[in-house]
């Protein structure tokens, strides 16, 4: 299966709950006039796309309409597909693509750090690049060997001290074996902790700075985020951005979730870019977020 129908099955119960709507409606057309845009606007708030991205998508959808005369249903739901896409921020500062780059993965517990980590490093090397991973959750049991395992997948080393330890040491150690091996993209884990933790936030707001303060190469935090958490996603990384300026997101668990949407939510309320998506558990379940292509597998479900 190609990646657009893997990323488009994976978003078929988001696309579900949108699409038995939005078939009717376009049926009808935009002709009808305030009924049609209120109950698009409905529908796409039903979606967990939020307000604001709905009311500018809505807004210009209508403005376009009226415009350019349209009222068939696939011009306006490619125009609909366009102003999705053109509500994400734009995504042009990808930490993966730049060399030297250190990024530390912060979120709520089980959001898929770990996990993503493993992938990010995978593909890293696939691409010919020399990634590192360090294992800043000193904190959880078996946190460190679910690493390794990741590690060996693959085939990339992982710094790590025991459980327990100072997880800015290991920032410190992960940056001094990259600097030792030539490492061109340091990947660090850290421990999951809720966004309402005050302490655990302000520790991790230590092991940022400490990692800022001690890497030669530019530091970015990602934010990992389970779309299955749809709204409160949203304030996760309302917390997580004012804590610790996050420079963008990684959404996971798309596959089969219905609240896919609320990527959109927090990519446009909070201006966060999102580098990838996440559609499973295996090491090649992790791609690049393009904002067309996940806009029309939400909305039409099928390549152009
Ligand atoms: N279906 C699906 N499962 C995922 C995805 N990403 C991660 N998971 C699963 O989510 C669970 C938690 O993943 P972890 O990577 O351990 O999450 P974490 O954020 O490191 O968790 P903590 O370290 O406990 O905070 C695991 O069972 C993963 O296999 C995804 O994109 N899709
Ligand atoms: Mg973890």
């Amino acid at each position: 299966m190609g990646w657009f129908q893997r990323l488009s099955e994976g978003l078929k119960n988001t696309r579900k709950k949108i699409t038995g709507e939005l078939n009717v409606l376009f049926e009808i057309g935009p002709k009808v006039g305030d009924e049609f845009w209120e109950d698009l606007e409905s529908t796409l708030i039903m979606a967990d796309i939020g307000a604001g991205a709905t009311d500018q998508i809505v807004t210009r959808l209508r403005e376009r309409s009226q415009r350019e005369e349209l009222t068939g249903v696939k011009e306006v739901e490619d125009a609909l597909v366009d102003l999705m896409a053109d509500a994400f921020a734009p995504n042009d500062n990808d930490p993966f693509e730049k060399n030297p780059s250190c990024v530390l993965f912060v979120g709520v517990n089980g959001a898929g750090k770990t996990t993503t980590v493993g992938k990010l490093a995978s593909e890293a090397k696939s691409l010919g690049r020399k990634p590192i991973i360090g294992s800043a959750d000193t904190f959880r049991a078996a946190a460190i060997e679910q690493l390794e395992v990741w590690g060996e997948r693959a085939n990339v080393e992982v710094i790590k001290r025991e459980r327990g330890s100072d997880p800015a040491s290991v920032c410190y150690d992960t940056l001094d074996a990259a600097e030792k091996l030539g490492s061109d993209l340091v990947l660090i884990d850290t421990a999951g902790r809720l966004h309402t933790s005050t302490d655990l936030m302000r520790e991790l707001g230590k092991v940022v700075a400490v990692t800022r303060k001690r890497a030669q190469m530019p530091v970015h935090v990602v934010l990992v985020l389970d779309a299955t958490t749809g709204q409160n996603g949203l304030n996760q990384a309302r917390e997580f951005k004012d804590a610790l300026g996050v420079d963008g997101v990684i959404i996971t668990k798309l596959d089969g979730t219905a609240k896919g949407g609320i990527a959109l939510a927090v990519s446009h309320d909070l201006n966060l870019p999102i580098f990838r998506v996440g559609v499973g558990e295996t090491i090649d379940d992790l791609k690049k977020f393009e904002a067309h292509e996940f806009s029309r597998a939400l909305i039409k479900g099928e390549e152009e």
